[in-house]
């Protein structure tokens, strides 16, 4: 059965209640900050999938604690920062995020730039107090700072974002554009499910299993993005739709088509379930999930 036929298991439930537990921890920092730009891009409506996919790794491996929230805000303040910095005139240059004018077009390029650039030490001091609060070890922390910031940096996010810059006047092949997005998209969503794991005390095989299920998710979320840049609107999306033609950038759509490209997500997701059944992982919010990624119309 196709991924996008399955059911549904309260992936809306999972993703609220990862909203309201991320959101207090970013109202938390907002305050703590104390300026007007700080809290525009800390307090804006986004689907928390990253935030929802770190609760629910660290309840599939056996984890039950509130401290978790702390790291699912950590993991979406890095996503924060890359959404300003995407949107600034030197990168992807777009006014509308998240349904709202982008933060630079609120305030204006330096500030928004600060913001983007203040919000990285930030995630890593709530990274710090979020494993205080789970009475986690000085190793434990390690190993997930280490995973964050090494999935944001040059080897995962940063690496992505910066190959998509230098690729806009070429068109990337398969192997190439998805080399892109396993960094600009994956790293960070990949991370979130290791980063649960971790936090949980998981066995080394089951990290390895949640890292293998992030790593296809996060790729198919790529891949569902790229059709919703053609499939959706503005509206729906709350952000400009079209903009990858615009920019005239490779996509998975542009190399397999819409049909393909749907395919291709549909795969990923069963492939990562599939990682997760094999280790004997039996969460159903992490297929949950899956299937929300690719089957999402925002
Ligand atoms: C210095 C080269 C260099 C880079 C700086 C800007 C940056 C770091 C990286 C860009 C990373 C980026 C914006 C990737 C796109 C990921 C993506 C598909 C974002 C949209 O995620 P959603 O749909 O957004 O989860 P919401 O708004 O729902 O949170």
């Amino acid at each position: 059965m196709p991924i996008s036929d399955a059911p549904a298991v309260n992936a809306g439930v999972l993703l609220d209640e990862a909203r309201d537990v991320t959101d207090r921890r970013l109202a938390e920092v907002a305050r703590r900050l104390d300026a007007p730009a700080f809290t525009y891009a800390l307090q804006s409506p986004g689907k928390r999938v990253r935030p929802a996919l770190v609760i629910a790794a660290f309840r599939a491996a056996g984890g039950e604690h509130p401290g978790i929230g702390g790291v699912a805000a950590a993991v979406e303040i890095v996503h924060t920062y890359s959404l300003v910095h995407d949107d600034l005139p030197c990168m992807d240059d777009d006014d509308l995020r998240r349904g709202r004018p982008t933060t630079h077009r609120v305030f204006d390029v330096g500030t928004a730039t600060r913001v983007g650039y203040q919000l990285v030490p930030v995630a890593a001091q709530v990274l710090a107090e979020a494993a205080n609060d789970l009475g986690l070890s000085p190793e434990r922390l390690g190993a997930m700072a280490m995973t964050l910031f090494t999935a944001s940096g040059i080897e995962g996010m940063v690496g992505g974002q910066w190959l998509d810059l230098e690729a806009e006047q070429r068109t990337l092949d398969l192997e190439g554009l998805t080399a892109v997005h396993r960094g600009k998209t994956g790293a960070l969503i990949r991370a979130s499910c290791v980063l649960g794991g971790l936090a949980a005390g998981a066995s080394p095989a089951q990290v390895e299993a949640l890292e293998h299920f992030g790593s296809d998710i996060g790729l198919a979320f790529q891949v569902a993005d790229d059709v919703l840049d053609v499939t959706g609107t503005s509206d729906q999306l709350g952000k400009t739709a079209g903009r990858d033609e615009a920019l005239q950038k490779s996509t998975f759509v542009r190399l397999l088509g819409v049909g393909g490209a749907r395919q291709e997500a549909d795969r990923l997701a069963r492939s990562a379930i599939q990682h997760l059944e094999r280790a004997g992982i039996t969460s159903t919010a992490l297929p949950a999930l899956a299937h929300y990624i690719v089957t999402r119309s925002s």
